[in-house]
């Protein structure tokens, strides 16, 4: 990638996408084309070929999907199979004809069996049968992986997948019905010490375990990989480190300074028991991460407190 290379980031308002243009602005790339939902409906085909032959696209960040957490993902399987099938496969059939010179399309670690052996090994891929509560996202993102990789096969086309693990960071979903755990219990904690609540709930047993990255090191390990990776075979990207729900929690309320009692509630589903991923292949081409997560934490808590409103 050169500084003056026109690169397209799909989805560049969102958690993923905003920290690949905040690395990439820091980096120097100053021809970015970005769009918003509203500009370019990414699950219209016509709309998005009309958008690759206009624009002279070099280079791809696919951050763009349809994301949430376990209990959206559970109640509208529909729309996350379909939006993410018409998403991904639009952008990467209009980049081939467009003639892109590379394309990195974002995955996500519950492709992975449900049950497969921890860490989490890119050859696990399609080796068991995945996780209900979010098996129509998984199913669509790896028809993604496997869309880039007949096109390299068959076109001879350069584009990279990689799996990021659980991301957390500044322009998180905060919903708390929509997002995913991290954001949700800052929000419930941060709102549990404001009105003075006796508790927090947090859904499922707490005992699951979860590997959260922050977004600013996930964008860093993409403009890497980009630059540094070319191959058929995904790539995980991870810390190499878990923690169970409730020793989140526990550290999340130590953050938020609430000081009242944490209550579990086993009637929401867990999802998967644990998803660690294994992050040899990364670190062996060079790259490690480097926020850890008491400190990413700290980070996005004072964030959220500046800008965060109840919408409606
Ligand atoms: O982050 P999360 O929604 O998604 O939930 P997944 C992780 C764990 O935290 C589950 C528990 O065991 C939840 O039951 N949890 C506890 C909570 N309290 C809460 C809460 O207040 N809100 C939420 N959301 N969870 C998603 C997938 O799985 O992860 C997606 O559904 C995607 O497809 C994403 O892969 C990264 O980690 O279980």
């Amino acid at each position: 990638m050169e500084r003056h290379s026109r690169i397209y980031v799909a989805g560049h308002r969102g958690l993923v996408g905003s920290a690949i243009v905040r690395a990439l602005e820091k980096e120097g790339y100053h021809n970015l084309v970005l769009r918003s939902r509203k500009e370019l409906d990414l699950r219209d085909s016509r709309q998005v070929d009309h958008f690759f032959l206009d624009q002279e696209i070099d280079y791809v960040f696919l951050a763009a999907a349809k994301v949430g957490g376990i209990a959206a993902n559970n109640d509208q399987p529909a729309d996350f199979i379909r939006d993410n099938l018409l998403i991904q496969t639009n952008i990467i059939d209009a980049a081939y004809r467009a003639r892109v010179e590379k394309l990195l399309f974002l995955g996500s670690t519950c492709i992975y069996p449900k049950l497969a052996p921890q860490p989490l090994k890119e050859e696990y891929l399609l080796t068991g049968a995945l996780e209900p509560t979010n098996a129509p996202y998984a199913v669509a993102k790896i028809a993604g992986i496997t869309m880039c990789q007949s096109y390299n096969r068959q076109y001879g086309t350069k584009y990279i997948s990689v799996m990021p693990t659980n991301i957390y960071g500044p322009n998180d979903n905060f919903d708390l019905y929509s997002s995913h755990v991290l954001p949700a219990l800052l929000r419930k904690f941060h709102e549990a010490k404001e009105q003075g609540s006796p508790f927090v709930e947090v859904w499922g047993t707490g005992n699951p375990r979860r590997e959260f990255l922050h977004a600013d090191d996930l964008a860093d390990a993409c403009l890497f990989l980009m630059r540094h990776y070319e191959g058929d075979e995904i790539v995980n990207i991870g810390v190499g480190e878990d923690i169970a729900i409730k020793d989140l929690a526990l550290l999340i309320r130590k953050v938020t300074g609430y000081e009242g009692e944490i209550r579990f509630n086993d009637a929401v589903p867990d999802g998967t028991p644990r998803k660690l991923v294994d992050v040899t292949k990364l670190t062996g081409l060079g790259w490690r991460a480097g926020i850890g997560l008491e400190d990413g934490l700290r980070q996005v808590y004072a964030d959220f407190k500046q800008t965060f409103t109840v919408k409606n």
